[in-house]
């Protein structure tokens, strides 16, 4: 049996996970991990929070706090999310980990002295007010490639692209809004061009590659890969070791890979077994599709010039959004793990993540198909399934597993059925079809259901008992296995089944894939039935909706595209973390002095074609005159507020709702959308 080496993509230590992580990446490989455990595989399974990087940087400076105090905070509300959802890993690290800075800075080393990384003179944007460098994140623009607003200086989010910060249009600091200008600094390249080639070969003779990962790093490697800019001008990071670099560190692309590298390390040392032997052997990345393009390039030619090993798959998980628009963490559009986990266990996250779609697909969460498909497939087949299988056994045969006679032909084929599943099914999961090896699961539970009905054990248990007698004892044995199969995607559930199957060591190991088809004996006890499955009522689900739009703060019909879904009478989100989110935000005296509140008067109001919640409007400060687009409609015409004081917001960065631009807030209230005025104040009036 052989050794694999399983990694799941590094979660950056700037917020909490949310369903979309956890469908892409963490639930796919721990289901690949547990089952090859059971294969009799040895697994390594590792990951680490990402901690370096703008992001967590950025989020530090805006809360006035060092980036290891987010990181630390994040990493220990990440790691709490994978534990109560069961993901198997065999260690959890983080790259501020000594044991990382160590391996990267070797690592890079060893490229710098191979002569793979070079230095070279560069324009970098500049911000003079804010007197620094604006590496990745601290500048946003428009994306040179697919025109999207908010691309970031590495990367745009829209279309996936990298960038380097030079490339961006209308270029701007994220701190302190000023145009950049452009100077000179030294930075250290890697010859990525060098590995045009290798790359190219690599990826084209990888048949494991999966279609997704395959497509697009080719088409990416075809455009011509040049080389890669290493190093940041920043102090958050693994400083560049070399003399003459001080001020600079590693880009976090450059060594967050080596997270992989650096937990397994750290396990090597727990458990005095050499990591290195699980790598070479068989190497398998799960990842979201958005880095498929760093996993699939920079990753294979980092590791060719440092001559490792490379790994032998890499799994992309598509994205997931959420009620039919994308998810975003900036306007709360999104689950988070930590909630969802109050109200169910994590098999039923587990299952509906995996169900729902295979990974090579985007898909959607929504409530209502959540729980159509926990009530239909879980409580109606499964649930209903073993349930009546076990209770049956109490009923008539005082939970003891009958004596059979002689099958007949319906008995023979439902036997076939139960003895050839985990085969089936473990195919389908050793190629990275989750989703079908689950749907073969309740395949079978369906089949057992038609089984039980055609057999009609509750008429022949009188009419002639030993048909009744074969059909619960094939039941028996189909609940069994597939408590076993069910393993990897439900570890509690299967572990609850077994349970009241009364299966222990002796009777059959139920960490063996390959053993779900022995059969119990005749004469085997079972325990008590209790329900597996609860079914979850419409009440539930239509409150999760409303929380959900609540969140949001807007109109869900107008909620085409996070862009549009800034709403424009409540406070925007954006910098809202979950944390404050839960604890009531309390802000200084200096945070409100930052609201530039006015009275303005309505000049102009007009109906926003396709939407019932809006009003374009144009409201007279005194100084100047503000575009803004309101979620009022409901509450007032066009006619009703033209000339009415309103109290708005100035300052607010501009936002484009149904395409119109927005460039302030009008304060109402949440529910009925009233205007917060003040008929006696003079227009230009500030609020205070
Ligand atoms: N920290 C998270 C992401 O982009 C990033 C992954 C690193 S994997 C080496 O999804
Ligand atoms: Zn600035």
């Amino acid at each position: 049996m052989g050794k694999i080496f399983i990694t799941s993509a590094l979660p950056y230590a700037n917020g909490p996970t949310h369903l979309g992580h956890l469908r892409s990446t963490y639930i796919p490989a721990d289901i690949y991990a547990r089952f090859n455990r059971m294969k009799g595989h040895d697994v390594l399974f590792v990951c680490a929070t990402d901690e370096h990087g703008t992001p967590i940087a950025v989020k530090a400076e805006k809360e006035g706090k060092k980036p290891l105090e987010i990181a630390t905070r994040y990493h220990e509300m990440i790691k709490e999310d994978l534990l109560s959802c069961n993901i198997s890993l065999d260690n959890f690290s983080r790259t501020t980990d000594p044991v990382h800075y160590e391996l990267s800075q070797n690592f890079f080393l060893n490229l710098y002295n191979k002569g793979f990384i070079h230095e070279k003179e560069i324009k970098q944007p500049y911000c003079e007010k804010c007197a620094r460098f604006l590496p990745d994140r601290y500048v946003e623009g428009i994306c040179p490639d697919c025109g999207s607003e908010g691309a970031r200086g590495d990367h745009c989010e829209a279309c996936g692209r990298h960038l380097e910060p030079t490339q961006l249009l209308e270029p701007q600091c994220l701190i302190c809004s000023n145009k950049p200008e452009i100077r000179e600094s030294k930075h250290y390249f890697f010859k990525l061009s060098h590995f045009q080639d290798d790359v190219q070969n690599w990826i084209t003779n990888n048949n494991d590659l999966p279609p997704n990962v395959k497509n697009y790093a080719l088409q990416w490697v075809k455009e011509g890969l040049k080389d890669w800019i290493l190093t940041r001008d920043m102090e958050w990071g693994v400083p560049v070791p070399l003399e003459g670099a001080e001020g600079k560190i590693i880009y976090v692309w450059g060594e967050a890979f080596l997270g992989y590298l650096s937990s397994a390390k750290q396990w090597s040392k727990k458990s005095n077994k050499d990591w290195t032997e699980y790598w070479d052997e068989n190497a398998v990345h799960f990842i979201g599709k958005d880095i498929i393009y760093h996993h699939s390039i920079f990753w294979p030619a980092l590791l060719m010039a440092r001559e490792c090993t490379l790994p032998k798959n890499i799994i992309a998980g598509e994205y997931l959004s959420l009620e039919g628009q994308k998810m975003s963490t900036s306007k709360n559009w999104v689950i988070w793990t930590s909630d969802f986990l109050k109200d169910f266990d994590a098999d039923i996250l587990r299952y509906y993540l995996t169900i729902n779609a295979p990974l090579n697909k985007d898909t959607d969460f929504s409530w209502d198909d959540f729980q159509r498909r926990i009530n239909d497939e879980l409580a109606d087949v499964l649930g209903n399934f073993l349930h009546r299988t076990f209770s049956f056994t109490k009923r008539f045969f005082q939970n003891v597993i009958p004596d059979t006679e002689s099958f007949v032909e319906e008995d023979l084929e439902f036997e076939e059925l139960i003895k050839n599943a985990p085969g089936k099914i473990g195919d389908l999961i050793s190629q990275f079809k989750f989703r079908e090896g689950l749907v073969g699961i309740i395949k079978m539970a369906k089949a057992g259901n038609k089984y039980f009905n055609d057999q009609e054990p509750w008429k022949t248990i009188k009419s002639n008992p030993e048909k009744a007698a074969n059909c619960i004892y094939l039941c028996n044995q189909m609940s069994k296995t597939l408590g076993i199969l069910l393993r990897p995607y439900m570890p509690n559930k299967s572990s609850e089944i077994l349970q009241i199957l009364n299966i222990g060591e002796e009777i059959v190991n139920i960490e063996k894939w390959d053993d779900a088809g022995i059969f119990l004996d005749s004469g085997h006890e079972i325990n008590k039935a209790k329900p597996l499955f609860a079914k979850i009522d419409d009440d539930f689900i239509e409150k999760q909706k409303e929380d959900l739009y609540k969140n949001l703060g807007a109109d869900n019909k107008d909620f085409e595209s996070p862009e549009k879904a800034k709403s424009n009478t409540t406070p925007d989100n954006s910098n809202k973390t979950v944390e404050t989110d839960k604890m009531g935000q309390i802000i200084n005296i200096d945070d409100f002095a930052k609201l530039d509140l006015r009275i303005g008067q309505v000049t102009s109001a007009e109906a926003v074609e396709g939407s019932k919640n809006l009003l374009k409007l144009k409201v007279d400060i005194k100084d100047k005159e503000l575009q803004v687009v309101a979620g009022v409609a409901k509450k007032y015409s066009p006619e009703e507020i033209l000339n009415q004081k309103v109290a708005i917001l100035v300052n607010l960065e501009p936002a484009k709702l149904f395409g119109i631009k927005s460039e302030g807030m009008i304060l109402a209230t949440g529910d009925s959308s009233s205007l917060l005025t003040s008929q006696n104040a003079d227009v230009g009036e500030r609020i205070k």
